[in-house]
């Protein structure tokens, strides 16, 4: 393909730098600040088929570029992209699963071990000397041991947390919308149920209007005082007053955060909380894995242009067959 019949690509606020680099190769690749229609001008407006994101896309935005057919999404969580409008305008979206669910797994594993059995605070502990000056380490009160798990999310990377969990030797059980039938674990229809079954929820739904706020003060009160709430889903699905009021008044135990409602501003009422333990969204924060992400950014858009095929839609738009605009 000549240079001149090149697809137009745009990047708004910025994206992977592997990604970058690759879509210079494939496309005609154009950038600005962030994703706002006052960016865009009557040339992108005609011209640009195709986005690459890691940012809010609404749609306002989507509208501001008619001739658009795809926008691929950095992240398995697609909240931050209005997929129901752009299926409106016969817009197909993208995002990336599978490629980062053993590592967000991980993640959630290391947070959970970091919250009950304080690994952060020990290395602390040891950096400042008090090691030598204090003697050991005070005992954690909390441990795995004993504990029985909850996941609200028994999706992809649910399932990856259910199976590390199993191999710890605690009971996994879970709440869906629906339930899953080839899974050992026992279905709470409702997360109030989960939570009163469990003393350790782990929270990996994604965000959007039915999640928001599910986690909330009766959810946690149904935890109980011995409750550890980890979350590496989204920030939204907390209801974080709530959260931190429990976590003052030891209605429930401990709290781990990956995920906040306003990143990457993190409310001082949980900053405050020597029983939080706050992760700044690292959960598929490896090079390895960020740039298989970026990769698959890539290869949608490849795959779009060059085979009229979206590798991996997300649902709301997974019907959309491509119009060439
Ligand atoms: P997934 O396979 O789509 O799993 C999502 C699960 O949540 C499904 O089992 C779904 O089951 C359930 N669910 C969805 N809406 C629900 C609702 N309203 N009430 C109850 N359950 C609901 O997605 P995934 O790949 O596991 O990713 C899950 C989320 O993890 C992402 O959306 C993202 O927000 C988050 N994430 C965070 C990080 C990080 O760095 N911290 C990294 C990657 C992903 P039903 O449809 O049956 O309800
Ligand atoms: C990314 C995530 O950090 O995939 C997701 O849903 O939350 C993370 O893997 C994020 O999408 C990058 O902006």
């Amino acid at each position: 393909m000549s240079e001149i019949q090149r697809n137009v690509v745009l990047v708004p606020g910025g994206l992977h730098h592997h990604a970058v680099k690759r879509l210079g190769g494939e496309f005609d690749l154009l950038t600005i600040e962030r994703s706002d229609p006052s960016f865009i001008d009557a040339g992108m407006a005609e011209k640009v088929r195709g986005l690459a994101v890691s940012t809010r896309i609404d749609a306002a935005f989507i509208d501001a570029l008619p001739a658009l057919e795809i926008i691929a999404s950095f992240g398995v969580g697609y909240d931050a992209v209005d997929a129901r409008h752009a299926a409106t305008r016969g817009v197909m979206v993208t995002n990336t699963p599978d490629v980062l669910t053993e590592e967000v797994a991980d993640t959630t594993i290391g947070l959970l071990l970091n919250t009950t059995r304080e690994f952060a605070k020990a290395e602390n502990y040891l950096r400042a000397g008090r090691w030598v000056k204090e003697g050991n380490y005070p005992l954690t009160e909390m441990t795995l041991r004993g504990r029985t798990v909850g996941i609200f999310g028994l999706g992809r990377i649910g399932r990856a947390i259910a199976r590390r969990i199993e191999a710890f030797g605690l009971p996994v059980s879970y709440h869906n919308r629906n339930r899953v039938d080839d899974v050992p674990y026992a279905y709470h229809p409702s997360l109030a149920e989960l939570a009163a079954a469990v003393d350790t929820l782990i929270c990996v739904a994604p965000g959007g209007a039915a999640t928001e706020k599910a986690v909330n003060a009766d959810v946690l009160r149904a935890l109980g005082p011995d409750g550890v709430l980890i979350n590496v889903g989204r920030g939204t699905t907390v209801d974080e007053p709530a959260l931190a009021k429990a976590l003052k008044e030891r209605t429930i135990r401990a709290a781990g955060l990956d995920v906040f409602a306003d990143e990457p501003n993190v409310p001082d009422e949980l900053l405050e909380l020597d029983n939080a333990t706050l992760l700044p969204h690292v959960g598929s924060a490896s090079i390895h894995t960020r740039q298989a992400m970026a990769d698959l950014v890539v290869d949608n858009l490849v795959s779009w242009f060059s085979f009229d095929r979206a590798l991996t839609p997300v649902p709301e738009t997974s019907g959309i067959a491509r119009t060439r605009r």
